[in-house]
């Protein structure tokens, strides 16, 4: 039977742990001292207090709540308590912790990738769109693997668009194909030569034993093989769990990470158009032909 956790499990707060030696002196914070380093805040500023949540392979008893908090413990969290804890099926449990981090985080460390790229407005983006190729875009947008996650794709490209703004198929110089859900490999490189698409956009939800991380390299190492060096569409991938600067990594020009608007997206498609890397050709030079268009 599930039962939920009445009154918190805590661990043993006694022995003061290595965590609380070294750097971790006081409960300075960066906005009590305008310090670099900070540590979480929980009840009190500075108090070091995070929640975290956990499964264990243990049916719910009290001994799975103890392995619960020597899991916290090792994590950094003493002291901790159980704050809930439930059943997930008959030998699984399902645990919330509430512990004190023995950890600071330095903001001079925190790396971030910045946008190489200028945010454009749809009339921006459609005038440079016209400048450099003359014709539209053509965007082709998919699904891939078993993955049936199309609202990410579908929030970049149908005209309804995403967080106020419109998506991809309202840009008057962009031409949308979104083929949906679970499109295999072979079907996406076979339809980007037939639309003669400038840009794939791809998108992966479910990354279960790194799905999205397989599925893309193969996507990636597919269009490497049906076109010639240097002329393959744009290759964009996007999800909630890539890590943004794994795109050499894995074979594409661009990742984009969850929290994606559509005008970003626009915005780095025309930059990548107007500014090629080395060794790519420019679309509009390298394989298209702006007057076999009209016979599609
Ligand atoms: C809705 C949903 C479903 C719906 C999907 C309906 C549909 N048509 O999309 C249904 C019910 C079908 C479903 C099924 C499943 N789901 Co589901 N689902 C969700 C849920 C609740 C929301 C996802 C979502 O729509 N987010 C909103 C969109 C807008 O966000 P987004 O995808 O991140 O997209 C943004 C960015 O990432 C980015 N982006 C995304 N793609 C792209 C692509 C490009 C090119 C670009 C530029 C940007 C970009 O831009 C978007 C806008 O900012 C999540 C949990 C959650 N709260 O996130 C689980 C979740 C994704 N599902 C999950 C699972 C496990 C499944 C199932 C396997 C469950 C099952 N056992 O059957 C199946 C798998 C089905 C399949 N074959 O894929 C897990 C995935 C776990 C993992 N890490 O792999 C999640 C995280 C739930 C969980 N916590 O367990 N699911």
């Amino acid at each position: 039977m599930s039962k939920d956790t009445q009154s918190p499990t805590r661990s043993q707060p006694g022995s003061q742990t290595g965590s609380q030696t070294g750097s971790q002196t006081g409960s300075q914070t960066g906005s009590q001292t305008g310090s670099h380093i900070i540590r979480p805040y929980g009840d009190a500023t500075g108090d070091g207090q995070i929640q975290v949540s956990f499964t264990l392979p243990v049916p719910h008893d009290k001994r799975a709540e103890g392995a619960a908090l020597q899991l916290a413990a090792k994590l950094g969290l003493e002291p901790a308590m159980v704050v809930h804890a439930k059943s997930m099926g008959p030998d699984f449990t399902f645990f919330v912790v509430y512990g004190r981090s023995s950890h600071l985080v330095d903001l001079n460390k925190v790396v971030v990738m910045e946008r190489e790229f200028p945010l454009l407005s749809p009339k921006e983006v459609s005038a440079t769109v016209r400048r450099e190729l003359r014709r539209p875009l053509v965007v082709l947008g998919a699904c891939i693997g078993t993955d049936a996650h199309t609202v990410g794709i579908d929030a970049i490209l149908n005209i309804k668009g995403w967080a106020g703004e419109k998506g991809l198929e309202a840009y008057s110089d962009l031409e949308v194909h979104n083929l949906g859900a679970q499109v295999s490999v072979p079907d996406l490189v076979e339809e980007a030569q037939r639309f003669d698409a400038d840009a794939v956009l791809v998108s992966q939800v479910v990354t279960q034993r790194d799905a999205h991380v397989h599925n893309v390299t193969e996507m990636s190492a597919a269009f490497r093989e049906a076109y010639p060096a240097g002329t393959a569409p744009i290759l964009v991938v996007g999800g909630p769990r890539f890590d943004e600067s794994a795109a050499d990594k894995l074979g594409v020009d661009r990742i984009f990470v969850k929290g994606t608007t559509p005008a970003e997206v626009a915005s780095y498609l025309v930059h990548r158009l107007a500014n090629p890397p080395r060794g790519k050709q420019r679309a509009a030079a390298s394989r298209k032909k702006a007057t076999t268009r009209g016979a599609r």
